[in-house]
């Protein structure tokens, strides 16, 4: 429990103290898009097709998942040795899915998977007290199902497992895993539905206490004008925040899309987020606005003064961001931790 307490000191005592070397190891643990093909082909840079959207549900699919240590006494889940990031991988599922992780602690100490929003037996939990976590080496296979929406046997309407959802560490430091999840073990969950848009960007956005992805400092984010983009947002840690992109809005619905011109959702550019919440949504990049350096950020000020803030840097087709000089030259923005587009 004294971890628990000493969270927020030891936070913001990094945060004063976080030099270059730190921001730049840290700055390579962007995570890349682990996606069905088609948005594994947006993640690779591949020209913007209109109208490709989520299909083959029912697949049972197979990952391997590590859990590493990180410089700096981070966490990290990662798809290969070595190569674990903060957040850890996106991964991608339709409605109807099944997906096997094998899951492998290479911790000296235990550690788990848990998983919001989706299908599990208690046997996938991800926690001490049903014994469904790592011992230290240890190998597990999580098993998590999806669901399409429908009607029940008893006339009332089952949601589908379609959303935006997240997973993280439940052992690590506490039996909640308050350590492991200050220390990086969190990664985004997509559950598409048949027939949802695909992005052509991904970006997973985590604030985790005052931190933005584990950084000081927001990291940046790369998309050209009309691109289709996909932002993740989730949250952990001990406090509320708003999420906040400039020049930008979304409906406040499960993709951030309005169905039509009599979808009642509310359109909004700002949303409170608090510890778990998980949503995301998708916009065109610069529609109506164009190209430029657009800023996202927590939008509680002391929040966002203190380093919760990032860019979007939309570029024109010729990949120019205009007003933008490139790296770090924004008064109180580092230019770090961009990540690979
Ligand atoms: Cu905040």
């Amino acid at each position: 429990m004294t971890e628990e307490l000493d969270v927020p000191r030891r936070r913001f005592n990094r945060r004063l103290l976080a030099g270059g070397a730190a921001v730049a190891a840290l700055g390579t643990a962007a995570a890349p898009a682990v996606a069905p093909a088609a948005t594994r082909a947006a993640a690779a840079g591949r020209p913007a097709r209109t109208g490709r959207t989520a299909v083959a549900a029912g697949a049972v699919r197979h990952l391997k998942l590590y859990i590493e240590e990180l410089p700096g006494g981070q966490l990290g889940y990662g798809l290969e040795k070595g190569k674990a990031t903060i957040p850890g991988p996106v991964i991608e599922l339709v409605e109807g899915d099944t997906l096997h992780i094998e899951c492998e602690n290479t911790l000296k100490t235990a550690a788990s998977l848990h998983v919001h929003g989706l299908d599990y037996d208690v046997a996938g939990d991800g926690t001490r007290m049903n014994r469904s976590h790592l011992e230290p080496g240890a190998t597990r296979t999580y098993t998590w199902r999806t669901h399409a929406p429908g009607r029940r046997a008893d006339g009332t309407w089952r949601p589908g497992s379609a959303g935006y959802w997240h997973y993280h560490d439940h052992v690590v430091g506490t039996e909640h895993g308050t350590g492991g999840i200050r220390r990086g073990l969190y990664g985004p969950v997509v559950v598409r539905r048949v027939g949802d848009p695909l992005p052509d960007r991904q970006f997973t956005i985590v604030f985790n206490d005052m931190t933005i992805n584990n950084l000081p400092k927001g990291p940046d984010f790369r998309a050209t004008v009309g691109e289709r983009v996909e932002i993740i947002s989730i949250t952990h840690g001990e406090y509320y925040h708003t999420f906040h992109v400039h020049g930008h809005r979304w409906a406040d619905n499960r993709t951030g899309i309005l169905e039509g011109p009599d979808d009642p959702s509310r359109v909004v550019d700002n949303k409170i987020t608090g510890p778990a919440d998980s949503f995301g949504f998708q916009f065109l990049a610069g529609e109506g606005v164009g190209a430029g350096a657009w800023m996202y950020h927590c939008h509680v000020q002391s929040h966002s003064d203190m380093g919760m803030a990032g860019l979007l840097l939309i570029a024109k087709p010729d990949g120019t961001v205009p007003g933008h000089d490139g790296h770090g030259g924004q008064a109180g923005h580092g230019g770090h931790g961009e990540a690979p587009p």
